[in-house]
């Protein structure tokens, strides 16, 4: 595409919907059985850590029975092509990104398959259950593992490469997210700023659908890698 060296895309959970994982306000909405204060803040954590536990073991668990779709392809296919700057920032906690291939990727809410012991700070790679306390790998105190993801009201990680990003960023998009949580939200914004063409790719006009140059509505399995087609052509 002309003029175009440097790209920030944004993902959300709809890239991840054609995989099998819920998204989190659809009508399937992961949040439909748990309201959402009731598992994603450091409040509610601390109120009823079994609950919370509970709730992100069956998600780290149910990583093993889907597979990255076409949209993680394709994108994995445009960083190992591209050849000037690129950063997939992806909201989502699932490792598809990076099993479909993804390299120059950051997950600013966290991952799943990640834990943060909140006795020496550590981040640890962990693939197992987290509810019975187990030993942190790196101190060895037990019981002080918590699932290593953004709720709401903590600081979402990268947000300094992130903005290292976006100031030369000459095409922004966003794929699959509703645009209701900041500051991913605010990112279009942001791009507007620094001059970049904006382009939003999801399945229904999204709350910041007006703040695009371009917006495609269908599915992320078809639109992702007809836009990586059209790009590297
Ligand atoms: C398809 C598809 C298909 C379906 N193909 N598309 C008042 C005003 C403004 C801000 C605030 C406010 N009060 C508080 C805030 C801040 C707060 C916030 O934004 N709250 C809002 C609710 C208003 N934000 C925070 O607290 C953040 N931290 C923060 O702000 O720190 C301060 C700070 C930061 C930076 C600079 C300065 C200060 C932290 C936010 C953490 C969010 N964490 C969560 C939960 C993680 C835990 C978990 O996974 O359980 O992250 S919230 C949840 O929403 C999750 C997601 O990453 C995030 C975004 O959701 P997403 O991905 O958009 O999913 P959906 O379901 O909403 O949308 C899916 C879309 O896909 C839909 O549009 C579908 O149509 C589409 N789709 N199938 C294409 N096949």
């Amino acid at each position: 595409m002309a003029g175009v060296r440097n790209i920030v895309v944004l993902t959300g959970a709809g890239i991840s919907a054609e995989s099998g994982v819920a998204t989190f306000r659809g009508p399937d909405g992961l949040w439909e059985g748990h309201r959402v204060e009731d598992v994603a803040t450091p409040e509610a954590f601390a109120r009823n850590p079994a609950l919370v536990q509970r709730f992100y073991d069956e998600r780290r668990a149910a990583l093993a029975r889907v597979e990255p779709n076409a949209a993680h392809r394709a994108l994995a296919r445009l960083d190992a092509d591209w050849p000037g700057e690129l950063l997939i920032v992806t909201q989502n906690v699932d490792d598809l990104h990076e099993r479909g291939g993804a390299r120059r990727l950051l997950h600013m809410h966290g991952e799943l398959r990640s834990a943060w012991c909140l006795r020496c700070n550590a981040r640890v790679r962990w693939d197992g259950p987290l509810r019975d306390g187990p030993p942190c790998p790196a101190c060895g105190v037990a019981g002080r593992l918590r699932p290593d993801i953004v709720w709401f009201g903590e600081m979402p990680y990268g947000m300094e490469r992130i903005e290292d990003a976006m100031r030369p960023a000459d095409l922004f998009i966003s794929i699959g997210t509703s645009g209701a949580v900041y500051p991913a939200a605010g990112l279009v914004q942001t791009a507007r700023w620094a001059g970049a063409r904006t382009l939003e790719l999801n399945l229904e006009p999204s709350a910041g659908s007006y703040m695009f140059d371009e917006c495609r509505m269908g599915r992320a399995g078809e639109l992702v890698p007809a836009w990586v087609d059209e790009l590297l052509a």
